[in-house]
């Protein structure tokens, strides 16, 4: 078995405005991916910053900050094998115009900011973001009755 990785995923405000909250989720569930932290929440300025720190130079930051906390976002943390790069092909190419149908992205989405979701691009980034949204009590630790057929 693959070791069990955690990622941080962002229903973003066009997500939850479009009501796709639901579908989104069970996504991951329909793969066998364990939903182990999930909150509904507006974010701060502050916390998109930090967030989003990476990008802090780039041209479209401003408008980026603007739009994460412009309504409520859904950040969920999922664990499964090899969690990080399941979800990001998961998500699809960052600008929904050029992402494959099937993608998450490219289902739903054909903007590169209203793209309703983020994924962690990699461990680094999941440790960064993780403690943006969640503490580490508020990170749950169960079995499903059936994960011999999922692992
Ligand atoms: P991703 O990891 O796929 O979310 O993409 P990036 O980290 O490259 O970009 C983060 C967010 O910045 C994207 F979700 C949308 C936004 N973005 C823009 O608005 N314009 C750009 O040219 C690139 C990214």
């Amino acid at each position: 078995m693959m070791p069990l990785e955690k990622t941080l995923i962002l229903i973003k405000p066009d997500g939850v405005k479009r009501r796709l909250i639901g579908k989104i989720i069970s996504r991951f569930e329909d793969r066998g991916m364990k939903i182990v932290a999930m909150k509904m929440l507006v974010l701060s300025r502050e916390k998109a910053e930090r967030h989003y720190d990476v990008h802090k130079s780039k041209p479209f930051f401003k408008d980026l900050v603007g739009y994460i906390t412009s309504g409520p976002i859904v950040a969920a943390v999922i664990e499964g094998p090899s969690a990080i790069s399941v979800t990001r092909t998961m998500a699809g190419s960052t600008d929904g115009s050029k992402a494959q149908p099937g993608t998450i992205r490219g289902d739903y989405s054909t903007g590169i900011e209203k793209n309703i979701i983020h994924a962690s691009d990699s461990p680094e980034s999941f440790a960064h973001e993780l403690p943006v949204f969640f503490s580490s009590d508020e990170i749950h630790d169960f079995q499903f009755g059936d994960e011999q057929n999922i692992y």
